[in-house]
């Protein structure tokens, strides 16, 4: 597609993106938070029956009158979390719940209030006080409402209607293998900023840079106004100026010493104006691709990968506590990764700040997801909103290194011409960061894999999701097979693996069987061709941990689990557990 072409698209959706609902996200973390957390009663509407008494949890008044739902004594739901591991009547659920909670606010003057949700899974209505608030679409990405005019002193009823129901037209769409859970499934905060603030920012290494900090800080006064940039620990203290539009572009040249997996520094950046504060904890490092290799702080790297759902198999249920975030990534550090890919969707901001402070590069990705409707312009509204909403929250995480913006899309003049107009999009919103999507199309030719998928030219790095051994039968020896790529470009092996059940034992020869010794061979025999792989750049099992998926429907081994973890639903180690293992330990050696 010619390039100018390409921008007119990519700017269409960016701009067709922004007509969707919600605001732009106010950084939580390094504001002042009233948690509404906790217990929420809930009514279940299987039918969509409810009607708009509902949204002011209304009373039967006099003596006629009755109402066919009630909050009180309803059933109720933790927040966050998700409805199908709460209640077994709810396991399958796929629909309406109308969620309830009152809380105490007292109006504090010169201050605006945003309600803020870390995700609803999948769309929602929200309601305050009676009245609508907004709605969003997307069961992963962070959002909020300003809150300010409806806030009332005293007590406040705050209604949320939560649809989970698959759709055609949704992100992921119709099928994916993955647990549907719905609910509101991360924290739910009143965020206060002073009405003259710091609406957001952009503070990172200049691209390619490894001494000049480049990036921009927006008011939402948009007015000349003088802003102050430290970072203490560097000895850094910057004056500066915004225009009248409030918007200030930074560029300066500071001696601070490179984040990495190795030294996970992190510097506090203060940020000040004459009514702001905001104190964030901000790594510097470089990214880029040259010659084929990845640059981390300009010096090659080789990402070795662990893929995971936000998923705890344990309690069959969504991650959404500290601790699923520290035991997810524990066992990533455990198994010897310095990178992370956050499969198939953004996940918590905690999860995103904590594998930063443990020194874990990231994978970011938006839900798209095969089945994809590329032809429909509603699809890459939304999809194009995902991305935004994905980049402006986690922007300054040094810790990201990719952008990811699809997995297993079927090349097609539609969904290539999409995807590069979002590859684009993702540029426009990040300069700096590593563009990639994952793909599952490639030329074979007995034992040559070819790459030659035209998005590739869009991307920084390539990465494939490749089964050998398991949906793909070895052409030849795993030592002989070979891959070629029509694009100059580092190559990750993004996904690769297969199922066995934990404890299961036998034959290493028969995939039916799903045993240990099958899975083992399989890592060996993918390690094997891996090391033929000139080009490649970073490995990353599918997956983690066995994780619920309705596409396993295999009675004895699977029981509707996805049993590709290395390790079990319970948290037990596989035997490929180890063949990993060595493997990162030998490459950490290099
Ligand atoms: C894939 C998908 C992933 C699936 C995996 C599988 O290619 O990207 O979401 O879970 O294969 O297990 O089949």
């Amino acid at each position: 597609m010619q390039k100018r072409k390409l921008l007119i698209l990519a700017l269409l959706i960016l701009v067709s993106a922004r007509t969707l609902q919600a605001q732009p996200y106010t950084k939580s973390a390094v504001r002042d938070t009233l948690n509404l957390d906790g217990k929420w009663n809930v009514v279940v509407d299987w039918y969509d029956n409810a009607n708009q008494n509902i949204i002011r949890d209304k009373k039967p008044s006099g003596k006629n009158e009755f109402l066919e739902f009630s909050f009180d004594n309803s059933m109720s739901l933790q927040v966050p979390g998700d409805w199908n591991s709460q209640k077994p009547e709810l396991k399958y659920y796929e629909g309406i719940v109308w969620y309830k909670r009152n809380f105490n606010y007292s109006p504090k003057d010169n201050k605006l209030v945003f309600l803020q949700f870390g995700a609803v899974s999948y769309q929602c209505d929200v309601f305050l006080n009676g009245e609508k608030l907004g709605s969003h679409e997307g069961g992963f990405t962070s959002f909020q409402f300003d809150a300010t005019a409806k806030l009332k002193n005293g007590e406040n009823l705050l209604i949320v209607k939560v649809n989970n129901q698959r759709k055609e037209n949704n992100i992921p769409a119709l099928k994916f293998d993955w647990w549907n859970y719905g609910g509101i499934t991360r924290s739910v905060k009143l965020v206060q900023i002073p009405s003259a603030s710091i609406s957001d920012y952009f503070i990172q290494l200049k691209k390619g840079s490894l001494n000049q900090v480049a990036g921009w800080v927006k008011l939402n006064t948009k007015r000349k106004e003088d802003v102050f940039l430290e970072i203490p620990e560097a000895g850094i203290r910057k004056a500066l100026r915004a225009d009248s539009n409030g918007y200030i572009s930074i560029l300066f040249t500071a001696k601070l010493s490179p984040w990495s997996p190795e030294h996970p520094r992190l510097y506090k950046v203060l940020l000040r104006t004459k009514e702001d504060l905001i104190q964030d904890e901000i790594g510097f490092r470089s990214i880029e691709v040259k010659d084929g290799e990845i640059l981390l702080n300009k010096k090659p790297v080789f990402l070795r990968g662990i893929s995971f759902h936000e998923e705890i198999a344990a309690c069959a249920g969504r991650a959404y506590s500290e601790s699923d975030a520290k035991s997810l990534l524990g066992s990533a550090k455990e198994l010897g990764c310095n990178f992370v890919r956050l499969a198939h969707y953004p996940q918590s901001e905690q999860t995103v700040r904590m594998a930063e402070k443990m020194g874990l590069m990231m994978w970011e990705e938006i839900p798209v997801w095969q089945g994809i409707q590329f032809g429909n312009p509603e699809i890459r509204q939304k999809a194009g909103k995902m991305l935004e909403e994905m980049i402006e929250r986690d922007k300054n995480r040094c810790g990201i290194i990719i952008w990811s913006i699809s997995n297993e899309t079927s090349p097609g003049k539609e969904r290539n011409e999409t995807l590069a107009a979002m590859a684009l999009e993702a540029r426009i919103l990040d300069p700096t960061r590593l563009i990639s999507s994952a793909f599952d199309h490639f030329k074979q030719n007995k034992n040559e894999i070819l790459i030659d998928d035209p998005l590739s030219e869009h991307l920084d790095v390539l990465a494939a999701n490749k089964y050998m051994g398991w949906y793909h039968p070895w052409p030849a020896e795993p030592g002989n097979v070979i891959w070629k790529s029509n694009f100059k470009k580092p190559l990750i092996i993004s996904e690769f693996g297969s199922e066995a059940l934990y404890g299961n034992h036998g034959s290493k020869d028969t995939a039916s069987l799903w045993t240990e010794e099958h899975q083992e061979q399989l890592y060996r025999d993918n390690i094997n061709m891996f090391k033929g792989i000139p080009f490649l750049r970073g490995v990353c099992p599918w997956i983690l941990a066995d994780f619920r998926s309705p596409f396993r429907m295999q009675a004895e081994y699977q029981e509707g689990w996805n049993r590709k973890g290395l390790l079990s639903d319970k948290g037990f180690k596989k035997k490929a557990w180890y063949v990993m293992y060595n493997y990162y330990k030998e490459l950490s050696k290099e």
